[in-house]
């Protein structure tokens, strides 16, 4: 069923003062067949396509989560809120939390600080194309496009597949897939079913949000016979700019004008295409070679024809070409470049993993913020935490982030925390960054996730102004679940003995996870790294559901029962 959010902008306008938006949510099973195919999936409150989370710019949001799965921990992640001053709401387990157990809660409260397109996902266990996850809307009382359309409408898309997430993931992480295949969705779906018909008239203007859910494929987006308007690329404004195709990468958003046009008597067909080319921009006319489709419909005649629509140019527009609306120039002067070469790798037991600069990540025993919090000192040395590809960024300083993709593949890669510049992102088989700046743009767009083409690279600049620890990883969830991400660890000497709430504490203690100290719990000698993990695990049960039990995490924590200071 397609779900529409139509939101008198006039009233959200003269909204001037903050509010909080309080919510709770069940996360339990429920069983759905958004493409026919009937399989258990992860709804909220009883029911699933979960629901839209909407808050105006200045608003908190506080969002208690009841783990009711019974057999899965979980937690969720705000994808694209920056988290200002609230780095432990982040969300992702291992990292700003312990996983939220079965039987227990966890309350997330931050401020919407940016207007934008979001979306929020468990960010645990590989867990989101199982179905945790939905639209998180902030409204804008100051959007600066504002009395340029009409209505909105919210536009989802997503692969999907058949089987959960732990499966997919135990037979991916075999020593036989030798070709570090993740696995091939069995179809694509549109706001959570097959496809959408939205009602249009040929007198408005229609601001469409489009999110894509999906955990591996790009997703070609083509509307007939309408030019769609960019305006907002993530979270961040752009000067308006025509696309006649979008391809729109796992957790990436664009915010689009579409206007009816003036012929009627006819319905207009959109296409949304999976695309699993392994590189698009070399050969645009097969971009779409194993192509799942989805067709929706502006439904300006209920009467009238339903036709297919036809795409004979496979040529999406360049995101890195926009220019963001507030022209703010390229930050500097740059202190620090963090290079992050990226290739498949293979572990010592032989299974296939994925690097960053020859190391895969590698969940520890003690999620990294806690440990940011409770190293003293210390904390500003990276050998505290372990195997999670750990870089210390310096308060105020501007740091470039360059990724060099080794891999003959496309991959969108996710900063958490910061809609960074991009000021450089060229074609395919470019080689890695040469270190030249020639091609800069003086006022680089913004996003949170940006396509880096094969055997290329991308140069992405933030400044550091907000203390925590922030992940940076491929959004290709089976990619994440290989190991590819790196942790940015942000002003840590601004975070030393932070308080966390208790109720985040509370789910570290229930599974007898540390929540103290370095990467394995160690409270007294910090540079003893005697107890990481340094294997990434051999068997996949569900990231750190099996950590929780094994007896010596257990064994840890027993020995440990001190709580966490609660000064700041
Ligand atoms: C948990 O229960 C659901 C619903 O029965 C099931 O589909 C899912 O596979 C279970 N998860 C695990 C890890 O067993
Ligand atoms: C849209 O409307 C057409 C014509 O009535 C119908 O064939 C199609 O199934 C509808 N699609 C959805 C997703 O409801
Ligand atoms: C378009 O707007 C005009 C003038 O407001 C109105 O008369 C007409 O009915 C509208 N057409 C549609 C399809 O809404
Ligand atoms: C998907 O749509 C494209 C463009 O119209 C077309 O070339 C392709 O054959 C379609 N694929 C399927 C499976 O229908
Ligand atoms: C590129 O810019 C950086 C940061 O401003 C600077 O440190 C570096 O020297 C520049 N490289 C070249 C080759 O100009
Ligand atoms: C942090 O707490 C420890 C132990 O209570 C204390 O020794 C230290 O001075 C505190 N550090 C800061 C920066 O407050
Ligand atoms: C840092 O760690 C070393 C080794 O454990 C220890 O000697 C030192 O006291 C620590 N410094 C602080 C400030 O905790
Ligand atoms: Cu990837």
């Amino acid at each position: 069923m397609a779900r529409f959010s139509f939101l008198p902008t006039l009233i959200l306008a003269s909204r001037a003062l903050a509010a909080t938006v309080t919510v709770n949510w069940d996360a339990t099973w429920v069983n759905a067949a958004p493409d026919g195919f009937a399989r258990p999936v992860i709804g909220i409150n009883g029911a699933w396509p979960c629901p839209t989370l909407e808050a105006n710019t200045g608003d908190t949001i506080v969002l208690t989560l009841n783990n009711l799965l019974g057999n899965e921990t979980t937690g969720l992640h705000f994808h694209g809120i920056d988290q200002v001053q609230t780095t432990w709401m982040d969300g992702p387990s291992g990292v700003t939390q312990c996983p939220v157990p079965p039987g227990s809660s966890i309350t997330y409260t931050f401020v919407a600080n940016a207007p934008g397109t979001y979306w929020y996902h468990s960010h645990n266990m590989g867990q989101y194309p199982d179905g945790l996850r939905g639209p998180l809307i902030v409204h804008d009382p100051n959007d600066p496009y504002a009395g340029k359309y009409d209505e909105e409408i919210v536009l989802t898309v997503s692969d999907w597949y058949h089987d959960q997430s732990i499966t997919l993931v135990q037979n991916m992480l075999e020593s036989t897939n030798t070709q570090f295949l993740p696995p091939f969705p069995d179809g694509i779906i549109v706001n959570e079913g097959l496809g959408a018909n939205i009602t249009f008239a040929n007198n408005k203007t229609y601001r469409f949000r489009v999110i894509s859910f999906a955990a591996f494929a790009s997703v070609m987006l083509h509307f007939d016979s309408h030019t769609m308007q960019v305006i907002m690329t993530d979270a961040s404004y752009v000067q308006q700019s025509q696309a006649y195709q979008l391809r729109i990468a796992p957790a990436q958003r664009y915010d689009v004008l579409i206007s009816g046009i003036s012929r009627d008597h006819r319905n207009y067909p959109f296409l949304l295409s999976l695309d699993i080319n392994r590189d698009f921009a070399n050969d645009p006319p097969q971009a779409v070679v194993w192509p799942h489709n989805a067709t929706g419909y502006l439904v300006m005649d209920p009467n009238g024809a339903f036709p297919q629509d036809t795409v004979n140019l496979w040529q999406p527009v360049n995101d890195v070409s926009f220019k963001p609306l507030d022209g703010v120039a390229a930050y500097g002067p740059v202190a620090q470049t963090i290079t992050l070469n990226f290739d498949f790798c293979t572990d010592v037991n032989g299974l296939p993993r994925a690097c960053f600069n020859g190391q895969t990540y590698i969940p520890q025993k003690v999620p990294t913020l806690y440990s940011v919090a409770t190293t003293g000192e210390n904390n500003t040395n990276p050998a505290v935490y372990g195997d999670v590809n750990p870089f210390i960024l310096t308060t105020g300083s501007v740091v470039n982030v360059v990724v060099n993709n080794l891999d003959s593949a496309i991959h969108p890669f996710h900063m958490h925390g910061h809609q960074f510049q991009v000021l450089d992102r060229p074609g395919s088989n470019t080689g890695s960054w040469s270190g030249h700046n020639r091609t800069f743009p003086a006022s680089p767009m913004r996003r949170d996730t940006i396509s880096v083409n094969p055997n290329s690279y991308a140069v992405l600049r933030i400044q550091i102004t907000n203390p925590g620890v922030f992940l940076f990883h491929c959004h290709i969830e089976w990619h994440v679940e290989m190991g590819l991400t790196a942790t940015f660890i942000q002003s840590p000497e601004k975070l030393r003995n932070v308080s966390f709430p208790q109720d985040h504490i509370d789910n570290c203690i229930k599974q007898g996870i540390p929540y103290q100290g370095n990467a394995a719990g160690n409270t007294q000698n910090v540079l003893d790294t005697s107890d990481f993990v340094t294997v990434p695990p051999t068997t996949y049960t569900g990231a750190l559901y099996s950590a929780a039990t094994d007896a010596p995490v257990a064994r840890a924590a027993r020995l440990r029962p001190r709580r966490v200071r609660h000064h700041l």
